[in-house]
């Protein structure tokens, strides 16, 4: 069975997705998801001027051969480009060969660990209030895990918080109500934020009592010892996470957190390699594992560090805000249903359009995520639905702080 044709769609039902799809000789097609938020073109390019041209005429069968062809043969490894572009290549063979199997994805790795995945849900307010309302809604969705955001007082757009409450519980879904050419600026002050949060968590654990799941991310803002002091500060509250308290390319910076509080933490959205995580997992500093398929190298490559992550008794909670697409979301949730170490699957809904555009057969029941039945990943494209929504060029916001200096977002 070899690879006849491979081509990237780009659609944009109301945020931007980058989409591969692989055909064989046989007509058997499969998609990866290579959508990389803000950098859609630079992965659409790497994809359709350099790896598209090595993949036709390929035996699609050779999953494992053909991701360290494109990862070693291309000298220039890693990044979150590359293997955002190796990750769908991946990904699209992996869908294949389940098809081929008739089986779903998760039957080849292993088969089920679980009835379904624990998912989260965003929960968000300006102010204290409106956050109780969002983890209403939220709880009457079904979610039985929280993550927290709320605003902070005296600073405008805050990271995680929805702008409305547009009767829809308070949906944080920030780039396509502020879609444009130029990334916004926001401004961020993070003593404000350290002495705002733990009264934010008392007042849930209040309202909610003990034995709610909660979550945090603190998206990358903290230094490591503002990190501590917040771990320290958010213990009475028992949450399930701390996200992101600092930039994650410093995997040091985790020790002095680590010192210092109880509070689990979770890091690795922006990785896109086992290697990032070698310190962090060989001395447990981390608690969950936070990449995407999308974003670390597809099936293969996470199915390996999960595995590595299991070692060290470590966790998986993998990455599933919107702009990771279906086709990504789906093959977390095969991972998520097969791996042993399974912890948590971060989900945020996707919107009626980019349902039309990608057709999904997952489905979220009392709390869990179940990636269906159906042979392969189970998301097919509709490629008419993603003609009707061209690119829109859309960046992710900017920090300042208050005298202007740039910060992490
Ligand atoms: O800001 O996916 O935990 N989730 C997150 C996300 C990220 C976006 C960036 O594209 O941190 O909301
Ligand atoms: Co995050």
């Amino acid at each position: 069975m070899r690879i006849h044709s491979a081509e990237v769609v780009v659609t944009s039902p109301g945020r931007n997705f980058v989409t591969l799809r692989i055909t064989t000789d046989d007509g058997v097609t499969g998609l990866g998801d290579a959508t990389l938020n803000g950098r859609e073109m630079a992965v659409r390019s790497y994809l359709e001027d350099h790896v598209v041209p090595l993949l036709l005429g390929r035996d699609a069968s050779r999953i494992e051969d053909t991701w360290q062809y494109l990862y070693r043969g291309a000298y220039w490894r890693r990044g979150p480009v590359t293997m955002a572009a190796v990750a769908a290549v991946d990904t699209a063979l992996w869908d294949i060969k389940a098809k081929c199997a008739g089986m779903p994805l998760y039957q080849l790795l292993g088969g089920a660990s679980r009835t379904g995945a624990l998912a989260y849900g965003h929960a968000s307010g300006r102010d204290v209030p409106e956050l109780l309302d969002s983890v209403r809604a939220h709880l009457d969705q079904g979610f039985r895990a929280i993550r927290v955001q709320t605003g902070v007082p005296g600073l405008g757009t805050v990271y995680g918080v929805a702008a409305s409450d547009a009767g829809d519980g308070g949906r944080y879904d920030h780039e396509p109500a502020r879609r444009r050419p130029l990334p916004v600026v926001e401004t961020w002050d993070t003593p404000a934020y350290l002495r705002h949060l733990p009264t934010v968590f008392e007042a849930v654990r209040a309202e909610f009592g003990p034995e709610l799941p909660l979550l945090h991310d603190g998206h990358h803002r903290m230094t490591p010892i503002q990190a501590a002091r917040l771990g320290k500060s958010l213990e009475p509250y028992d949450l399930f996470w701390l996200e992101d308290a600092t930039p994650a390319e410093d995997q040091a910076a985790l020790r002095l957190i680590r010192q210092h509080t109880t509070t689990p933490l979770a890091i690795g959205e922006v990785f896109n390699s086992v290697h990032d995580y070698t310190t962090l997992l060989g001395e447990r500093l981390i608690d969950y594992v936070r990449s995407s398929v999308t974003h670390a190298g597809g099936v293969t490559a996470m199915r390996k560090l999960l595995d590595l992550a299991a070692v060290y008794g470590i966790r998986s909670g993998l990455h599933g805000p919107t702009d990771i697409s279906p086709v990504g979301m789906a093959a977390a949730l095969h991972l998520d249903l097969a791996v042993h170490n399974f912890g948590i699957q971060e989900y945020m809904p996707h919107t009626p359009a980019t349902l039309e555009v990608f057709r999904t057969s997952f489905r979220f029941e009392d709390g869990l995520l179940h990636p269906s039945d159906t042979p392969g990943l189970g998301v097919e494209l509709d490629d008419t639905a993603a003609r009707g929504f061209p690119y829109e060029p859309a960046y992710l916001p900017v920090s300042r702080l208050r005298d202007g200096t740039v910060h992490d977002w």
